[in-house]
This record gives structure tokens, sequence and C-alpha cells, in this order.
């Protein structure tokens, strides 16, 4: 037996980097690479997942499989229903890894292992059925990634005390807004618009008054409109359906298609200067026939959004003054307008489709979360975009590098097990340079932008460069640190940040702009007064509520690595994975991995939980729970190379340890539920 396992993992690599023998970065990456050859696309680290995107679809994705090929799944799910644990699943890696694909995985596997009852059903149904909706108008074809996710997206999917799903919550952060009105170059807008005007019938769209063709609008590049292998008009047809099944009505439908009209709308109204006597430009509406269409399709009234389109009004000093605005005013005016009609419908869909999914708050036992974030990016150009991206990304290597590499030894330190520490980087330099609250980047930008005065992107840019100088992460042209300034690969207007996954210059244009986001009080009013029925609700005076992230404690991940750049199957550059093997520190993971322990928990709790299967701690072990345990493990006869005794708690080595115990555990309780039975039966 022991022969066949190593020669299969000399052909396909081993399934667990803890089991590998000699363990080295080239060791590490061949394996990969092997495993990849072969369409074993999982590979593991303890219960770290490392996934590798095969960019082609395999045959293991059936439900009945998925089970089989993610064994770390299992192990979340198991603890989750025997545990009572509340688990998270934290997905990471970099644009185009495969992050969201696993996402959906997770779910399939959910809804593969669980009950299978009619109501059981259409919640997995809708649960699943919710990804198309959020896709079509949360994802976009990106340079990295044809199906490029542009917000945040955190998933908690509840279980009753069976461990069947009752339901989910979604929050989403900061969807990619500004995309809405412009997309670099080779980029599209979100896939919605493309898949309405393409899979939308001829009435629809003359209800919406669209026409078919992409180039009538400004709004849509046309440089890459049609993606190969992409079929937006079958898309918009399962989107549709998706809609159906999450529980949308169809006058919901056509309300959430006529925003996507006026959006497409509004981009098209243009703007001309009219010369005033007092010398200034005045912006007016060039043709008036987009404007009348978008004012139709949202029920407002032409002459109070032309006049928003004109002339703005400012508060001051109790009084009300009405300003004019210029040509750029209006455009940004316009832009701005479009940005939060979109981002609002948006999460007015993510708050619509939460009282479909919600679950009975009476009945909910535990849940497991799923996060799927946008992944760390690298352009050309680098603008705010980016910045806030890879800032979210920094902020999830955090906590990966908290949960598996730095609680694990504090913990290992805490309890007394003997430990030697391992070495990692930690990135929360990084975090701090960009999150400090009196001289983070992004402190600075709010200061900026509060400031009064003439505010621009270059006086942003000087003030970074005069506190962050000595910054090792952080480089700029004028910086202190003298080892830059004489660099001149660095373009004016620029900084560059050493981040955990490498280095982005990013281009300050549009830092202030974007950050300060402002839709001028007119424009809100005017909407506010729509009488089309979602606009009250996407355009409430005051804050829109917050969203909170909160992690369950406990956490399984799934590292997605890219095998190359060209979005093609069949390719392994070493170079690429190797790049990402170091920066997601899964040396050290392995390290820590090998020499540790898995599973931990209280004496107390242990015990309890398991002392029906020894006669010496049944029912009742009257001593220290630590010794308890002791006695207990050894009547398990579980050899002692699984277990370590820390100070108030027990590590064990393996998990499957512990499903032994469980399985042990219940065949316990079904034996004495059917003595019960029998001692009932003969009472009768
Ligand atoms: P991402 O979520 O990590 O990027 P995706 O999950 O969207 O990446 O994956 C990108 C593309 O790779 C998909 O559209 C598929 O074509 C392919 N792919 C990924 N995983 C698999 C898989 N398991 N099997 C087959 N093909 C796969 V981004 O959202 O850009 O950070 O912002
Ligand atoms: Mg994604």
């Amino acid at each position: 037996m022991e022969v066949k396992t190593s020669l299969l993992d000399n052909m396909i690599g081993v399934g667990d980097m803890v089991l590998l023998e000699p363990l080295n970065e080239d060791s590490f990456i061949e394996n990969l690479r092997k495993r990849f050859d072969h369409n074993e696309i999982y590979t593991y680290i303890g219960s770290v997942v490392i996934s590798m995107n095969p960019y082609r679809s395999l045959p293991i994705f059936t439900p009945e499989k998925v089970e089989e090929y993610l064994p770390g799944l299992d192990e979340a799910y198991r603890s989750l229903r025997d545990q009572d644990k509340d688990q998270c699943i934290l997905i990471t890696g970099e644009s185009g890894a495969g992050k969201t694909e696993a996402s959906k995985l997770v779910m399939s596997y959910v809804a593969a292992v669980c009950g299978k009852g009619q109501e059981v059903n259409k919640v997995k149904e809708q649960l699943l059925q919710s990804n198309p909706v959020l896709e079509a108008f949360g994802n976009a074809k990106t340079v990295r990634n044809d199906n490029s996710s542009r917000f945040g997206k955190y998933m908690d999917i509840e279980f009753d005390f069976k461990g069947d799903p009752l339901g989910g919550v979604i929050s989403n952060y900061l969807l990619e807004k500004s995309r809405v009105c412009k997309q670099p170059r080779g980029e599209r807008n979100f896939h919605i618009f493309y898949q309405l005007l393409s899979g939308a019938s001829g009435d629809t769209l003359t209800k919406l008054k669209l026409d078919r063709d992409f180039s009538k609008y400004n709004y849509l590049s046309l440089d890459s409109a049609t993606v190969n292998g992409l079929d937006d008009a079958a898309s918009f047809r399962t989107v549709r359906n998706a809609m159906q099944i999450v529980g949308f009505m169809e006058d919901e439908v056509q309300l959430v298609l006529e925003l996507v009209a006026a959006v497409l709308k509004l981009g098209n109204i243009e703007f001309k200067p009219e010369s005033r006597v007092n010398g200034f430009d005045e912006s007016r509406v060039k043709d008036k026939n987009d404007l009348k269409e978008m004012c139709e399709l949202l029920g407002i009234e032409q002459s109070v959004l032309e006049r928003a389109f004109s002339y703005r009004t400012v508060e001051a000093k109790m009084e009300k003054v009405s300003t004019t605005l210029n040509v750029a005013q209006a455009y940004y005016a316009r832009d701005a307008l479009a940005k939060n009609l979109y981002s609002r419908l948006f999460s007015w869909l993510v708050t619509r489709i939460n009282e479909s999914i919600k679950a009975q708050a009476k009945t909910r036992h535990k849940v497991m979360g799923v996060l799927d974030i946008y992944g760390f990016e690298i352009f050309e150009d680098n603008s705010f975009e980016q910045f806030i991206i890879n800032y979210c990304n920094e902020k999830l290597q955090q906590i990966f590098i908290e949960l598996t590499l730095r609680e694990e030894q504090e913990e290992y330190v805490r309890e007394g097990i003997e430990w030697t520490n391992i070495e990692y980087f930690n990135n929360a330099i990084i975090c701090d340079l960009i999150e400090n609250n009196q001289n983070g980047i992004l402190a600075m930008l709010d200061e900026e932008c509060l400031r009064p005065g003439t505010v621009t992107d270059d006086t942003f840019l000087d003030k970074l460069n005069t506190i962050c100088a000595e910054h090792q992460h952080f480089e700029s042209r004028l910086s202190k640190n003298s080892k830059f300034l004489t660099d001149h690969s660095l373009p004016h207007s620029c900084f560059r940040i050493q981040h955990y996954a490498g280095k982005v210059l990013y281009r300050v244009e549009g830092f202030v702009d974007k950050n300060n986001d402002l839709l001028y009080r007119d424009l809100s009013q005017a909407m506010y007064k729509a009488t089309h029925s979602l606009m009250r609700q996407l355009f409430p005076e005051g804050n829109p509520a917050k969203v909170n992230l909160k992690r369950p404690l406990t956490a399984g991940t799934v590292l997605c690595i890219k095998p190359n750049d060209k979005k093609a199957a069949h390719i392994f550059t070493d170079s690429l994975v190797c790049h990402q093997v170091r920066y997601l520190g899964l040396m050290e993971n392995v390290r820590v991995r090998r020499a540790g322990y898995a599973f931990r928990q209280p004496y107390e709790p242990c015990l309890e939980r398991y002392k029906m299967l020894c006669k010496q701690t049944w029912p009742h072990w009257r001593g220290p729970a630590r010794d308890g345990v002791e006695v207990l493990l050894t009547d398990c006869s579980v050899p002692a190379e699984e277990f370590a005794y820390g100070r108030s708690k027990i590590f064990i080595r393996n998990p499957r340890t512990l499903f032994t115990l469980e399985e042990r555990r219940r065949a316990c309780l079904e034996d004495l539920a059917t003595l019960i039975q029998k001692i009932y039966r003969g009472w009768k």
C-alpha cells in the first residue's frame, strides 16, 4: 500500500504539502506543476486549499464530485455541524486566479451535501441563483479577467441544527462605480448593459427607448464590446431566469431595467456653453431628446433635471445661493449622477435578494461565511480604483497571516507547546501606510478633500510626499528617500507602493474627485422627486446604512493561483506561479502547518463531548479535565504523537482523528437511543 502511494505521488504529486519531502520552493512548485498537468487543481496545506485555475472546465465539478475533491470544505462543514462552530471561508488570489469560481463551488458543495426536502431545495436554488444576478450587475471584462468581480462580496449561509441550509445574507463592498462612465482601454462596462441590448426582445427595448446598437451609447466602450466566448444574449436569459427564481416580480424586473436604460440615456446627454453677460459660460443641454427620454423613464419633470445641470445651490450662512455650472461641471454632475444611480441600484439589488433568501431568525443555528473580493491588480495605468482594490487585498492578506501564521504560533507559545518560531513577512506595515488615522494615505486624502482653498490631485501628492517620505514601502520622485530622487522611471504625478504582491505605480489624477464623489444636492433632490418607484429608496437623504463585516471565529481558506497570464489552459508559467507562492507566504505556511496541530479545544468541553467513549470517564470524571482527556484518549488508543497537551487545551494534529471520535460518538448515541426504545417497549 505504501509503495503504491509513493509511486502515485511521484507521478501526480502529493495532495497535502505538509507531506512533501524534501520541502523547498523548487519542490513546492514542481509539486504544483505535476498536479496541474494531471488536472489535480487542488492541493492542501493542512486545512488551507491551494486552487490552480485550469482555464477550462474539468469533469470534476459536478455536485457529486465536488465533495470528493474538496475535503477541506468537508472539514469546514463538519466542524460547523458537529462542533457547533461558525465557519468562514476566505478566498484570496490575484485577479483571474479563480476566486469567484471557487466561491461558487463552495455553494455547490453545500447544495450537494445537505438535506433534500422541497423547502430546502428552494433555499439552495435561490442561494445559487443570486450569483448570475450579482455577476451581471457587478462584474465586467477587464484586461486580466473576462468576468472580473468589480465589488467585494461576503455571504453568510445559515444552517439549522441538522446542517441543512436555511438561507443567507449577502453584504457587498465598494462597487467600482467609475466603470459606469468610463472604462480603461480593452475593458468593458458592467455585463448587464451589453446583455440587455443583445438579449432583450425588440418590444422590451422599445419600451425602454433603447437601440440594440452598442455604438449609440457614450458610456459603452466599443473597442472590446464583444468578448470571445461570452454570449451576452444567452446570459441575459440566464439573468432574467435567475431573477425570477430569486423572487423578483415581473414589474420589479421592469423597474430595474428602466434604471439601467436611464443610465445609458444619461451618458448621452451632452452640454454646450452659453455665454452670459457677466462673462461666465453657463452650461446648457445640447440635444434634449436623450434628456427627455431619460426623464420619461424615471418619471422626472424635464425642467427640474435641466435646471440641475445648469445651476447648483450652495448653502452659505443660512442662505441659499445659486451658482451656475460651466460645461465641465455639468459633465461632472452628469457622471456623478450616473455612478450614483447605478451603484445605488446595485445595493438595492443586494437588499432585495437578501429579502428573498433570508432565513427565519428563530431557527438559525450556525453560519458559514464565504468572502470573495476583487483580486489584486496591476495595470499599466493604475488609479484610485486599483488603489482601493489593492488595499482590500492587503487587508485580506493581513487576516490570512493573522489566522494561519501569527495567532497559530502565538498560541503554541502561550500554551507551552514546544515550538521553534518561523519567520514570515508581515504586511501590517503596508496596511498602516494606507490606513493610519493620522498620516495614512487615506487620511491624507480625506483631509485634502475637506481643506478649504484650491485642492488638486497635485496638492494631495505634495502632501503625501512630505509625510510618507521616510516610509520604505512608499516611493515618489520628490521623496526624501534619496534612492528614488534620481529614479526617472517614476513619472510625475505618480507614487509607488510596494504591496505584498508587487510594486504598483499609481497616478494621482482623479484621486480627489473620486474620493469626494460629490453628487450635487440639486440632483439628488431631483431624483427624490421622481415618480419611478425605486427612486425614493435609492436617494434617501442622510447616510446609507453601513455594512459591517463580522467574521466568524474559525476559518478555512482557499488560495487561488493563476498559472499563466494568457487566460489559457494547459500553460504553467514557473516564474508567475513562483511569485504568487512567495507573496502568499505559502512556504512559511507549510512550515507552520507541518510542525503544528490542526485542531484544539479547551479540556472541559472536549471531555464533556467524548466522555461516553470511555468507561472510566463515563458518566462522571472526578478530577482535573486535563487528566480525564488523557485517560479518554489513551483508552481510545489514539497514537500519542497525534496529541500535545497545552496549558488549557488539547491539540490534535490531524482532523481525521477528530472525525473518528465524532463517528464513534454518533454510534454510541445511536446505541443509546435503541436501548432506550427497547426499554420503553418493554414497559408497554
Ligand atoms: P477571480 O474571481 O479570481 O478574478 P474568476 O473566478 O472569475 O477569477 O476566474 C477567471 C476565469 O478563469 C473564469 O471566468 C474561468 O474561465 C476560469 N476559471 C477559474 N476557475 C476555474 C475552474 N475551477 N475551472 C475552470 N475554469 C476556471 V477578479 O474577480 O478579476 O479578482 O476581480
Ligand atoms: Mg472574482
